[in-house]
């Protein structure tokens, strides 16, 4: 009995292998081959599918300003992983800082941008930080009234993407960008 249902499954996999796999293996190997010859450096680093990251040069400081507009002046940087970055941070509104500070945090590739914005609003007595998603935090500056500014040091071991948000109630809707590691 096993022999007679080994063998049509058998028989129907060397078709598969011959017949439809190995027409559209010829397909796909050509549409590579273009692919590759024309974007083969880009597609190898991180964040390669970002637009303008391209126009971004590599830096060991991230300098950053946040507004009363709910935006930071710049969303996109890129460093090397596993050096040593620093990142400026300054408020540059006038509003009371009750009702709009500005902080930045880095979160872990992968992190759920929208789930930890939305955690951060009730971690009020830790200035935004959620505490029970430290893990997903790769560095943090402090939080920020009217011109105050802060500055932090970080790496980041592996190549990836960063996302970057301000914590704050409400910002990162707008107020966030991303760092790609190299
Ligand atoms: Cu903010």
């Amino acid at each position: 009995m096993k022999k007679l249902l080994f063998v049509p499954a058998l028989a129907t996999a060397l078709f598969l292998a011959s017949c439809g796999g190995g027409e559209t293996k010829t397909d796909n190997s050509a549409a590579t081959t273009d692919t590759t010859s024309a974007q083969a450096p880009a597609e190898e680093k991180p964040g390669a599918d970002i637009p303008g990251i391209n126009d971004v040069a590599v830096t060991d400081h991230i300098e950053l300003t946040g507004d009363d507009q709910l935006k930071f002046d710049k969303t996109l940087f890129k460093i090397k992983a596993g050096q040593n970055v620093k990142l400026s941070m300054k408020n540059i509104g006038k509003m009371p800082k009750e009702a709009m500070a500005h902080n930045v945090v880095i979160l872990a590739p992968g992190t759920d941008v929208q789930a930890f914005g939305e955690a951060a609003v009730k971690a009020k007595t830790n200035d935004h930080i959620p505490a029970d998603m430290m893990s997903e935090v790769i560095a943090h500056t402090k939080l920020l009234g009217p011109g105050e500014s802060d500055e932090i040091t970080f790496k980041v071991t592996d190549p990836g993407v960063y996302d970057f948000i301000c914590s704050f109630p409400g910002h990162f809707g707008t107020m966030r960008g991303k760092i790609v590691a190299e």
